[in-house]
């Protein structure tokens, strides 16, 4: 089939569309192109995943608005099937590629799933099929990884037996089919040709710009966006400890700075976490690891993971104001998410918080209301405990009753590792309030 011929049948939706990876993302996707009139096949390695699917109901935690709906109506109507055996790919014009792209201990790619997707596809693949990888990847890895891949096990060449491209995903949790919908996407096609059949598909489900480009930029264009997104967060992370130092407010500062015209000062906070800003930038400095010297990108990952050891720091030096050693203190940290309102615990800050004051020989533990196995009672975890650190702005501690904590706590120590509270209100409360990025004059001023 050629491309002319392709994009014809996407057009009048009779492409029948494959997904690769049933997660976050292909799952979603899987379902907005069913929604939108096309015969779709899911593949996932997971059986279980793949039943509970094909029973009609999501396997995706959370809330996430109108998605258990979603699958329900395409998988009941039939429009959408999923499998474990790629031979279903067989027929497929279009297959996505959604699995994960996660990087090693060395912070290098860990292409795993997507080398194993890409061979396991390749011997299926129909002639003249378009392939897009949709997940995360190092600029370079179409054209050094996945074409490769696909011409060897498929023995056909790209942009001739089969044709190739890069629409890197822009969800986030919470927010996966509006983002979906409403977020721009680059296409990133093989010729000018594929990236207009690319645009041609995304365009029956993306209300937002559908931008044509090569597969090296889309793949730059995605880790830039969150390695940029984690620079302005480390930059706010250095100023509140700046600030803490010399006895400044990071809030007020932040507040004053970000009315200063093309100033947009990221919030401080107890560290990153999640599946993409943490890994993003260390996919974008693989590319070039080798010829050029990056500083930047690393500095600023070195001080965003090092957020959860200031919290730590934090807490010691207040419990040892109050005489107490951080050895032997009982600690509530509240919030083990990494995002308010989530129950995503992926790279977590809270969790290397909860390590480093374990190891300082502190008993520590959590509650999150969001996430499975931190839900017991709060009051019950907070009796008798030395300090409470808050590490996740979830709405729920937003109207925590301070004078409670006050009374459950053996001391009266508050750490707010993300703004959360107000000094006043924890003053009046009785509590001995600490903030990252509030010196100790501003706790007074406060
Ligand atoms: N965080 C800060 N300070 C900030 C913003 C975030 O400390 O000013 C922390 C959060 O607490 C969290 C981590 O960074 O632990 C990541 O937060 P995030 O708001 O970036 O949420 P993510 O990880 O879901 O990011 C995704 C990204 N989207 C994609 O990769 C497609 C990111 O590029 C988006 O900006 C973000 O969603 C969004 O806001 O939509």
């Amino acid at each position: 089939m050629s491309l002319a011929e392709l994009q014809n049948k996407i057009e009048q939706k009779e492409a029948v569309i494959g997904v690769i990876g049933l997660g976050y993302v292909g799952l979603p996707v899987a379902c907005m192109f069913a929604q939108a009139g096309f015969r779709v096949i899911g593949v996932d390695i997971q059986a279980a995943r793949v039943a509970t699917i094909n029973a009609g109901r999501s396997p995706i935690e959370g809330v996430e608005p109108g998605l258990a709906e979603l699958v329900a109506a395409v998988v009941g109507d039939g429009r959408f099937q999923a499998a474990t055996d790629y031979t279903h790919l067989t027929h497929a014009d279009v297959v996505l590629i959604d699995v994960e792209t996660l990087v090693d201990g060395d912070n290098r790619p860990q292409y795993a799933a997507l080398k194993s997707a890409c061979r396991r596809l390749g011997r299926v693949l129909a002639a003249g099929a378009l392939v897009i990888v949709e997940s995360t990847i190092a600029p370079g890895t179409i054209d050094g990884v996945v074409r490769p891949l696909l011409e060897q096990t498929s023995g056909r060449r790209v942009n001739e037996g089969f044709y190739l491209g890069a629409c890197p995903e822009r969800v986030m949790p919470g927010k996966l089919l509006h983002n979906l919908r409403a977020m721009s996407r680059v296409c990133g096609g093989s010729t000018p040709e594929t990236a207009a059949a690319m645009t041609a598909l995304y365009r029956h489900v993306v209300q937002a710009d559908l931008d044509t480009a090569d597969p090296l930029t889309a793949e730059l264009v995605k880790t830039a966006e969150n390695a940029y997104r984690d620079v302005q967060i480390a930059f706010a992370n250095e100023v509140a400890l700046i600030c803490q130092a010399v006895g400044g407010d990071v809030w007020r500062v932040r507040e004053l700075v970000n009315k200063s015209p093309y100033r947009q000062m990221h919030r401080p906070g107890a560290g990153v976490g999640g599946h993409c800003i943490p890994k993003d930038p260390w996919l974008l400095a693989h590319s070039a690891a080798d010829k050029v010297p990056l500083r930047l990108i690393p500095a600023a990952r070195a001080v965003n993971d090092g957020m959860p050891g200031r919290v730590a720091d934090l807490t010691a030096q207040a419990l040892a104001a109050a005489r107490r050693p951080l050895t032997g203190a009982r600690l509530l940290v509240l919030g083990y998410a990494y995002l308010a309102d989530s129950d995503d615990a992926r790279n977590s800050p809270s969790a290397a918080l909860v390590r480093q004051l374990q190891q300082a020989g502190a008993a520590v533990a959590v509650h999150d209301p969001w996430v499975p196995g931190f839900q017991a009672d709060l009051w019950a975890l907070a009796a008798g405990c030395d300090a409470a650190v808050l590490m996740v702005a979830h709405q729920a501690y937003r109207d925590l009753d301070l004078a409670r904590l006050r009374a459950a706590l053996r001391m009266p120590i508050l750490i707010d590792g993300r703004h959360l509270f107000d000094a006043a209100q924890a003053g009046e409360a009785g509590l001995d309030y600490h903030c990252i990025g509030q010196g100790t004059v501003a706790r007074r001023a406060g």
